[in-house]
């Protein structure tokens, strides 16, 4: 379905159904350990928390990326060259975005994917309307699945899909190689990919990053009881769940749990539910990436790595790839 936001804003809203939403929490109810996609944090209130997060002192992802985007956007812009569309994978706010669009030279239209869609809307809106030279599609829909972007892209001379914030880390390995092999696919040869990964480093540093003192990190969690309570007519007791999150320096990756406190029945949707006192449900995974794992990546999925950006620490990395 298409709506006029704006007469320049044709949007282009994918919605979840709700009946896929009660599915995968059923279903993740159901596994051995208890799971919820993470995509299901991202309603409104979920996108206002992780924009609170961003601004945490021990949340160093998004500070470290804005200003590697900052020093390095006029060799990125010359990199990625003129009239290019941009697509942009879990665009959130599009801050970072908006720095790279200035930089770049005469682009051809930016095109906005996000699941979460008030927020998308808002963002959208406040990005047409500070540049309004710039075509704006903004598309509400899930990127993991087989998205009919529309056409419009299809006529620029390169495509290029931006997707910043680590947000590829919330996926495992084989996930994340198949949505970049699905990319590749998407911008053809020629296109490229601008990426954004948070790396392996000091756990103390990662284990502070997703545990903050201000308890927002707890709050961005428990929002998807809240979210399913409200959404899928349940009854989680929410302050008997408690937040937990930990680094594995095994497989390199934050988990985040959802820890029952206490032998207890929940129902969803009228499905019931048993957790027993100290039962987590795992609600996100956060891979932390190194240059080997990268170029392992970029290998299996048909990209060619082209320039990496980082900052003094190596604590991020923003990679420009392209369609070999
Ligand atoms: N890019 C922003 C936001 C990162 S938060 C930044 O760097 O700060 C992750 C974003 O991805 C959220 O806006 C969330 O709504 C979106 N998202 C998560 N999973 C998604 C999916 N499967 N499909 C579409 N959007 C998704
Ligand atoms: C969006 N994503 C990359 C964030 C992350 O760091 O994995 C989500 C998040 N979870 C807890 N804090 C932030």
């Amino acid at each position: 379905m298409s709506v006029a936001l704006t007469p320049r804003l044709r949007s282009h809203w994918l919605d979840e159904p709700a009946a896929r939403f009660r599915q995968d929490v059923w279903r993740g109810l159901k596994l051995r350990p208890k799971q919820i996609p993470s995509k299901y944090f991202y309603d409104a209130a979920g996108s206002a928390l992780f924009d609170q997060i961003t601004t945490l002192r021990e949340y160093y992802l998004t500070r470290t990326e804005t200003s590697i985007m900052r020093r390095a956007r006029r060799a990125m812009a010359a990199a990625l060259g003129s009239n290019v569309w941009l697509i942009e994978y879990g665009s959130g706010s599009s801050t970072k975005t908006r720095t790279l669009l200035d930089e770049l030279d005469a682009p051809a239209g930016y095109m906005p994917v996000d699941i979460s869609r008030d927020h998308l809307r808002e963002s959208a809106a406040r990005i047409a309307a500070d540049d309004p030279g710039l075509r704006v599609i903004p598309v509400c829909g899930d990127f993991t699945r087989r998205l009919r972007l529309p056409a419009e892209h299809k006529a620029a001379f390169r495509r290029i899909v931006y997707f910043p914030g680590s947000t590829l880390g919330n996926f495992t390995p084989t996930e994340a190689a198949g949505l970049l092999r699905r990319t590749a696919r998407l911008v053809g040869p020629g296109g490229g990919m601008l990426l954004g990964l948070d790396c392996k480093k000091a756990p103390a540093i990662l284990h502070a990053a997703y545990n903050d003192r201000a308890g927002i990190t707890a709050q961005f969690n428990c929002n998807v009881l809240a979210r399913i309570n409200r959404e899928l007519d349940a009854d989680f007791a929410l302050n008997s769940f408690d937040h937990y999150a930990f680094y594995d320096p095994a497989r390199g990756r934050i988990e985040m749990h959802l820890v029952s406190s206490c032998d207890q029945a929940v129902h969803v949707a009228g499905q019931p539910f048993t957790f027993a006192a100290g039962e987590p449900i795992r609600t996100e995974c956060s891979y932390k990436y190194g240059a080997r794992d990268w170029r392992a990546l970029a290998r299996k999925s048909g990209f060619r790595i082209e320039r990496v950006w980082t900052d003094r620490r190596h604590w991020f990395a923003v990679i420009y790839m392209t369609v070999v």
